[in-house]
């Protein structure tokens, strides 16, 4: 049911990858994901190199399926987690927050899968030339770091300008989201905020419990001077940025504002004043359930859905 080419290529069962997201996604969340089917991912986030073999080596002792690892390259130890997931040989890398570029050929020497998130179609057909495996299409609906398009609009231009599989990402959470992306012409989705309500998430249960009370319109976008806008949920931290703004305070002051705020998130639950990455489909996240079911729910779900749109 429902296989695709993306499926094949990551040798998985649905075309569903897990989004990297820092300090949320870890071994736990990744396999527990790729033991459902899908593709789980290690996010790398800002942390250290060694902090990052510590989950690979985690993941691989407890599961033989394939998982990834995301690499973000705003991150200052951007060149040691390269180096590390190239000697741990992980199976499949997305990258985010920059152009993966200059590493690619060395992933591919290793036989590894790499596949780019990207915001455009001229970085989709950039790295297409440069030899990347499939791509990710993120729309701006998107928790964390985000690019100006919609996912509605970025898939379809993406698709028609690359030969490669292309997954979407923003704004999907079912199985409703999913048969739209493979209309779009994806041959899969990466999911991402549902996934933090998933039990094997380790994200602190506040921020848990923040999703779960969230509804349609309490996302927004901050940072937006600095050239890396970020949508996370409103709190005190969002209004403090939104001074900022106002104010037309210099960059550095937006930087010493959210430095290690989402880590303080994640890990201590500070939800008032820490960085609650999240995207805009958060208010259809209603319930805690393993990451298993969260799977089976939008595969059977999208069965149904192809086949209403068949009796049309
Ligand atoms: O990377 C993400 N989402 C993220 S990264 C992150 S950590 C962070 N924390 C604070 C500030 C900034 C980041 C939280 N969420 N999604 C993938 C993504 N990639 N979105 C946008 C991009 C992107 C942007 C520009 C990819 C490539 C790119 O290329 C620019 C260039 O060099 O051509």
């Amino acid at each position: 049911m429902l296989k695709t080419k993306i499926c094949d290529l990551l040798n998985i069962e649905y075309p569903i990858i897990q989004g990297g997201m820092a300090w949320v996604s870890t071994a736990e969340l990744a396999v527990a994901v790729s033991n459902a089917g899908g593709l789980g991912i290690i996010a790398a986030g800002n942390a250290p190199a060694e902090f990052i073999r510590n989950e690979i080596r985690k993941a691989k002792e407890i599961t033989q399926k394939p998982f990834g690892v995301n690499l973000m390259f705003l991150s200052p130890f951007i060149d040691e987690v390269v180096k590390t997931v190239l000697e741990e040989r992980v199976p499949v890398i997305t990258t985010g927050a920059g152009n993966p570029g200059k590493y690619i050929s060395s992933f591919k020497e290793r036989g590894m899968k790499i596949i780019p998130v990207i915001p455009s179609v001229s970085l989709a057909r950039r790295l297409e030339r440069q030899g990347v495996d499939a791509l990710i299409a993120e729309g701006t609906e998107s928790g964390g770091h985000i690019g100006e398009l919609t996912t509605m609009v970025l898939v379809p231009q993406v698709v028609d300008a690359v030969d490669i599989p292309v997954i979407a990402a923003g704004g999907i959470a079912d199985g409703r989201g999913l048969v739209a992306a493979l209309a779009l012409g994806a041959e899969g989705v990466q999911i991402g905020t549902r996934f933090v309500c998933a039990s094997e998430c380790t994200v602190h249960s506040a921020w848990k419990e923040a999703f779960l009370k969230a509804k349609d319109r309490n996302t927004v976008v901050t940072g937006r001077p600095t050239g890396h806008p970020v949508r996370v949920l409103k709190n005190k931290l969002s209004k403090e940025f939104e001074r900022l703004e106002d104010a037309r305070a210099p960059i550095e002051e937006y930087e010493k504002l959210g430095e290690g705020r989402l880590k303080e998130a994640a890990i201590n639950g500070d939800i008032d004043f820490g960085s609650v990455m999240a995207g805009q489909i958060v208010g259809m996240v209603n319930e805690i359930l393993p990451a298993r079911e969260i799977i089976e729910r939008i595969m059977t779900d999208a069965e149904k859905v192809m086949n209403r749109l068949s009796d049309i």
